[in-house]
C-alpha cells in the first residue's frame, strides 16, 4: 500500500477531489477529499466506483499499425511521416485533429500548439463542440470573453436556483447534493427546474416548467419583459451594459406561447425570479445542444445583466461544464475558432503575440473546421490525415453512421485511446495506447475555474504513454525539435502560465501568471486554485462592477427571438426525440461500463415513452421499439413512463457498437447545428416509432465474455462475468445448440426445461456443480430476477432455472443504490413496513442513499409510489 495521493475525479466538470491509494495489485481504494473546495469529501456513484474501472483486461497496451501490434518507434515515425507528407502535398488544411475535454490541460496545450502554431492550420476541434460551444459563443457575445462569472458557493448562497436544461441530480451529483443540503439548512431557498422531462432533479424543485423543447428563449424573453414591467431593471448597473433597449423590444414581442406552458406558470416563475435578488441560473445541455443554443445562453444572460445580478455572492448565470477539463480545453484554445489563453483568432495582434511567444512560423488567420464540418470534409476526402484523441466520434457525433463511414474512408487515421474496443478505435490505421486516469499527471479546470491536479497513483501499463508526450514526440519528428522539447507536464504548465501573462496584458480574462515558475515541486504540490491568479493574488468573481472584456468594457445584451428546433415533426416522423445521460454511466461506457456496480442501475438502452403513446402504438411495457429518423434506425427497450409528455420520447446516449449495436442513439440524430456556435442539435430529432416484431426474447449470463449476433442485444459485465438481453426474429430450432454456440461451451453439462409449444426455454451450463452460463428464452419479454441470477454465476449448488430466489430467500430487486447495492424491493419493503417514512429513514433502515446520495431522488420517488398505493387501498 502506498500513501493516499490527492487527485481529481476523471469524470464530470464538478471536479471533485479524491484521496486514492494503490493497493499494489492494480487496484485502488479511494474516498472524497474533505479538503477539496468542490466536493468537501463528497463523491457520486461514478467517482466512488473509479477503482473498479482500472483493470487491464481491455486495455490497449502497445501501438498497433493496421491492427497488428507494433512498437512506438515505427508507429510514431509513420504518423509523423504521413502528416508531413500530406501537408507537403496538399497543404496544412488537408490534416486535422479531433480532441477532447477529457484531456488534461497540458495534453491539450501541446495538441493545439502543434496544429495552430506549427502545422499552420486551425483544423483542430474538440468534442467540446458537441458540449460547450454555445456557451462559449454566448459568453463571448455578452462578455467579450469566455468567462464564467461565479463560483460553486453561489449555488449555496442563492435564494433561488434555476436549473435550465440541466439534470444536475444525475450529471453533476455533487453540486446537486450541495444545493440539496443548502435547501435543507435554509428551507426558504427555492429551486426551479426547466426541462421538458420530469427528471430526478425535479425531486428538489418547488416548480417544474415542462416547456416545449427548444423554447427557452421564449421563456427568458417573457422573464425580461416581466423584469421591465415589474420595475426590477437595475438602472445603475446598466451603465456597464449595452443593447438593453433592443433586447427588451424584441423580448416584448414574445408572447410565450412557444413554451407551451400555461401563462400562470410563466407568471409564477417570473414573480419568483423578480422577487428574489439572489438568483443563480444554472444551464447545461438542454440549453447548449440546440440550433438556437447560443441565443438561449444570451437570453439567460440578458436577464442577469438587466438586473445586475451577476458576479455577486449568490447571483449570476452559471454554465456547468460536462467533461472534467472542458474549461481547460477552452483555456488552451482547443476549439477551431480560438487561441491559447483566451486570445482571439480573429485578432491580428493576438496572433502576433502568440507567434512571437511560440516562435512559430505562422498562426492561421482563418478559423478551422468545426466538428460537423470537419467530419464532412473527412468524408469528402479533403481531410486526408486525421488524428482523434480521447474521444469516440463514431458513436457520439450526430449522423454517427455517416461519421463512422467517413473515418473508415479517410486515407490515414490515427486514434489515441485507452482501449481498442471503441466504435472509433476499430477504424484506426494507427492505434496509440494512451495512459488514463490514475496513471497520468497534469491539471484540469472545473466549472468554477478551479484548477486541480490529477496525479498518478500507479505506473503506466504496458507501453502506454502520456498524450502530451505522444504529441510532443510527433512534433519533434515533424521537425520542430525545440518547440516540443518537453520532458514533464510541469514544464508545459509553466509555458501556459507565462503565455497567460501576455494574454492578460492584451486585456484577456484568463490569467494564471501567479503560477509561473512553480518548478516541478511547486507544480506537484499545487493545491486547488481558482483563476484568475496573478502575483497580486486571486479574485473569486467577475463583473460585479462591470469590467467586461469587450472593446468598451460594457457587456452586451443581445436581442434574441425564439426559434423552434430545425427538424420538423410531421406525419412521417411525429415524435420529438430528446437524448441525454443516465446516473451511473459515462458517455460510451469505456470506463464506467467496467464497473459491475454501475452496470446494475440501468443495464440496457431504452426509450422513455408516455403510456398513452405506448398504448396507441401497441407497445407493451418492456417491449422493443424501433425508432427511425431520416438519418438512421435504432431498436430500444420501451420504458413506459409519464416522465415524458405525449409526443415526446427520451433515450440515453451511452450505448455503442460494443455494448448494444442497435442502441447507438446518434445514428438517429441529424447534423443540424447552431448557426453561431456550430454546436449540434442533439436533443430534438424528429423520429417515427413502431413496435419491433420479434419471435423471441432472451436473457443470458456467462462467466466468460460472449458477443451475441441476434437482431437485438445489449450486454454488460457483472461481478463474475457478463449478462445480455437478446431478441431475434426467428426462433432457434434447438435452443441448446444455439446456447452452446453463443457461450462457446460445446461440452459443458446442460440442465434445461423447455416447452416448444409456448416457446419458453431455460438452460443452464455447469462445470461439475458450478454455474458457467445460462439462457432464458420466451416469446414475451423475459421476466425474472436478473440480479439474482447473475449473482449465481461461478457459484456452486445453485438453482438457476427457477429464475427467482427460493421461498426462503428474499429478492432485493433491481439495484437503486449502486454504492451499497440496495435493491428496489428492499427499499419498498422498508417503506411499506412503516419503518421508513422519509429518504433519511430509508437510509437508516437499508443503507440506501447514505454514501454518495446520487440515488436519493429515486428513493423519494419510491416513497411517493408506495404512499400513493397505500392511499388508493
Ligand atoms: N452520469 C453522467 N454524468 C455526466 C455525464 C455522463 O455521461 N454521465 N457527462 C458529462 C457531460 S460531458 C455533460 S456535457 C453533462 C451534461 O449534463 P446535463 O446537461 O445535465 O445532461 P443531459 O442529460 O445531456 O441534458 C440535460 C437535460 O436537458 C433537457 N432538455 C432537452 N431539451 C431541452 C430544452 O429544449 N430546454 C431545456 N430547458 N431542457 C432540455 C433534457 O431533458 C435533460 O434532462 O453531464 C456530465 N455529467
Ligand atoms: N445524442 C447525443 N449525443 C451526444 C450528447 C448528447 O447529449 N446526446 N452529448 C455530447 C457531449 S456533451 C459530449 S461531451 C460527447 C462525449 O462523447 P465522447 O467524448 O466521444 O465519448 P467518451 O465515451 O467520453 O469518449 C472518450 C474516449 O477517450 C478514451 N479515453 C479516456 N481517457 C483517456 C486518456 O486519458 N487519453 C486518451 N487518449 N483517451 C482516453 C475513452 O476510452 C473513450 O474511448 O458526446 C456528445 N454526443
Ligand atoms: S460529481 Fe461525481 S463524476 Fe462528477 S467529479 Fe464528482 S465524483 Fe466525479
Ligand atoms: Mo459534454
Amino acid at each position: 500500500m502506498t500513501d493516499e495521493i490527492r487527485t481529481t475525479c476523471a469524470y464530470c466538470g464538478v471536479g471533485c477531489g479524491i484521496l486514492a491509494k494503490a493497493d499494489g495489485q492494480g487496484g485502488v481504494t479511494l474516498r472524497g477529499d474533505p479538503d477539496h473546495p468542490a466536493n468537501q469529501g463528497r463523491l457520486c456513484s461514478k467517482g466512488f466506483a473509479l477503482g473498479e474501472t482500472l483493470s487491464l483486461d481491455d486495455r490497449l497496451l502497445a501501438p498497433r499499425i493496421n491492427g497488428i501490434e507494433s512498437d512506438w518507434d515505427s508507429a510514431l515515425a509513420l504518423v509523423a511521416e504521413r502528416f508531413s507528407q500530406t501537408i507537403a502535398t496538399h497543404g496544412p488544411d488537408s490534416v486535422a485533429f479531433y480532441v477532447s475535454g477529457q484531456l488534461l490541460t497540458e495534453d491539450y496545450y501541446v495538441a493545439n500548439k502543434l496544429m495552430k502554431g506549427f502545422i499552420g492550420s486551425a483544423n483542430i476541434d474538440t468534442n467540446s463542440r458537441l458540449c460547450m460551444a454555445s456557451t462559449v459563443a454566448g459568453h463571448k457575445r455578452a462578455f467579450g470573453a469566455d468567462t464564467v462569472p461565479g463560483t460553486y458557493e453561489d449555488l449555496e448562497l442563492a435564494d433561488l436556483v434555476v436549473l435550465t436544461g440541466s439534470n444536475l441530480a444525475w450529471c453533476h451529483p455533487v453540486l446537486y447534493q450541495r444545493i440539496a443540503a443548502a435547501k435543507e439548512a435554509r428551507p426558504d431557498m427555492r429551486v426551479v427546474v426547466i426541462d421538458p422531462r420530469r427528471t430526478a432533479t425535479c425531486d428538489l424543485a418547488d416548480l417544474h416548467l415542462a416547456l416545449e423543447p427548444g423554447s427557452d428563449v421564449a421563456l427568458f424573453n417573457r422573464l425580461l419583459a416581466a423584469i421591465h414591467a415589474g420595475g426590477a431593471v437595475n438602472r445603475e448597473y446598466l451603465r456597464h451594459v449595452s443593447g438593453f433597449d433592443d433586447s427588451l423590444r424584441v423580448a416584448l414581442a414574445e408572447d410565450g406561447a412557444a413554451t407551451g406552458l400555461p401563462p400562470d406558470q410563466i407568471d409564477e416563475f417570473c414573480q419568483l425570479w423578480l422577487g428574489t435578488e439572489k438568483v443563480v441560473t444554472v444551464f447545461s445541455q438542454g440549453v447548449n445542444q440546440s440550433s438556437s443554443g447560443t441565443d438561449k445562453v444570451n437570453a439567460i444572460i440578458n436577464c442577469h445583466l438587466a438586473t445586475g445580478r451577476i458576479g455577486k455572492p449568490g447571483m449570476g448565470p452559471f454554465s456547468v461544464t460536462g467533461q472534467p477539463n472542458a474549461m481547460g480545453g477552452r483555456e488552451v484554445g482547443g476549439l477551431a475558432n480560438s487561441l491559447a489563453c483566451h486570445l482571439d483568432l480573429e485578432n491580428p495582434d493576438h496572433r502576433e503575440r502568440l507567434r512571437d511567444f511560440w516562435n512559430a512560423p505562422a498562426i492561421p488567420a482563418q478559423a478551422g473546421l468545426k466538428a460537423v464540418d470537419l467530419f464532412d470534409r473527412v468524408r469528402s476526402g479533403h481531410i486526408k490525415a486525421l488524428w482523434i484523441v480521447c474521444t469516440n466520434p463514431a458513436a457520439t457525433m450526430p449522423d454517427a453512421n455517416i461519421v463512422q463511414e467517413a473515418i473508415a474512408g479517410c486515407d490515414f487515421t490515427v486514434v489515441s485511446d485507452l482501449t481498442a474496443r471503441t466504435d472509433t478505435a476499430r477504424l484506426a490505421d494507427v492505434l496509440l495506447p494512451a495512459t488514463g486516469w490514475g496513471e497520468k499527471d497534469g491539471t484540469v479546470t472545473n466549472s468554477d475555474r478551479t484548477i486541480s491536479r490529477q496525479r498518478a497513483i500507479m505506473r503506466a501499463p504496458g507501453q502506454a504513454r502520456h498524450d502530451w508526450d505522444i504529441m510532443a514526440e510527433v512534433g519533434r519528428r515533424m521537425g520542430w525539435t525545440e518547440a516540443f522539447d518537453y520532458s514533464s507536464p510541469a514544464q508545459i504548465f509553466d509555458e501556459h502560465a507565462r503565455l497567460s501573462a501576455i494574454a492578460a496584458a492584451e486585456g484577456r480574462d484568463f490569467d494564471i501568471s501567479g503560477l509561473t515558475g512553480l518548478g516541478r515541486d511547486g507544480y506537484d504540490a499545487l493545491p486547488p486554485t481558482r483563476w484568475p491568479i496573478t502575483a497580486q493574488g486571486q479574485q473569486a468573481r467577475f463583473f460585479a462592477d462591470g469590467g467586461f472584456f469587450t472593446d468598451n468594457g460594457q457587456a452586451r445584451m443581445i436581442p434574441v427571438s425564439a426559434r423552434p428546433p430545425v427538424a420538423q415533426t410531421d406525419a412521417a416522423f411525429p415524435f420529438r426525440l430528446n437524448t441525454g445521460r443516465i446516473r451511473d454511466q459515462w458517455h460510451t461506457m469505456t470506463r464506467t461500463g467496467k464497473s459491475p456496480r454501475l452496470n446494475q442501475h440501468l443495464g440496457e438502452p431504452f426509450l422513455e415513452i408516455h403510456p398513452d403513446d405506448a398504448a396507441q402504438l401497441g407497445i407493451p411495457p418492456a417491449g422493443l421499439v424501433e425508432v427511425s429518423s431520416p438519418a438512421g434506425r435504432c431498436i430500444l427497450r420501451a420504458l413506459v413512463t409519464d416522465r415524458v409528455r405525449c409526443g415526446h420520447v427520451f433515450a440515453p446516449m451511452h450505448w455503442s457498437g460494443q455494448s448494444a449495436p442497435t442502441g447507438r442513439i446518434d445514428a438517429l440524430v441529424s447534423s443540424i447545428v447552431d448557426p453561431v456556435s456550430g454546436q449540434p442539435e442533439s436533443k430534438a430529432a424528429a423520429v417515427a416509432i413502431a413496435p419491433h416484431d420479434t419471435a423471441w426474447f432472451g436473457f443470458a449470463i456467462s462467466t466468460t465474455e460472449f458477443r451475441p449476433d441476434c437482431t437485438y442485444w445489449a450486454r454488460c459485465c457483472v461481478a463474475k462475468g457478463w449478462r445480455s438481453e437478446l431478441a431475434g426474429t426467428r426462433e432457434a430450432q434447438d435452443w441448446e445448440t444455439y446456447a452452446r454456440a453463443l457461450f462457446s461451451l460445446p461440452d459443458a453439462r446442460c440442465q434445461s426445461i423447455s416447452d416448444p409449444a409456448t416457446g419458453t426455454a431455460r438452460l443452464a451450463f455447469l462445470d461439475g456443480d458450478t454455474l458457467l452460463a445460462a439462457l432464458f428464452v420466451s416469446r414475451n419479454p423475459v421476466s425474472l430476477s436478473r440480479d439474482h441470477i447473475a449473482a449465481q454465476l461461478g457459484s456452486t449448488g445453485t438453482a438457476p432455472l427457477s429464475g427467482r430466489p427460493g421461498r426462503d430467500a428474499s429478492d432485493p430487486g433491481p439495484v437503486v443504490c449502486a454504492c451499497l447495492n440496495v435493491g428496489m424491493n428492499t427499499i419498498r419493503e422498508a417503506i411499506a413496513s412503516g419503518q421508513a417514512c422519509s429518504v433519511a429513514r430509508v437510509g437508516d433502515c437499508t443503507g440506501a442513499g447514505t454514501n454518495c446520495g446520487s440515488c436519493r431522488p429515486e428513493i423519494a420517488v419510491l416513497l411517493g409510489q408506495v404512499r400513493q398505493m397505500e392511499a388508493a387501498e
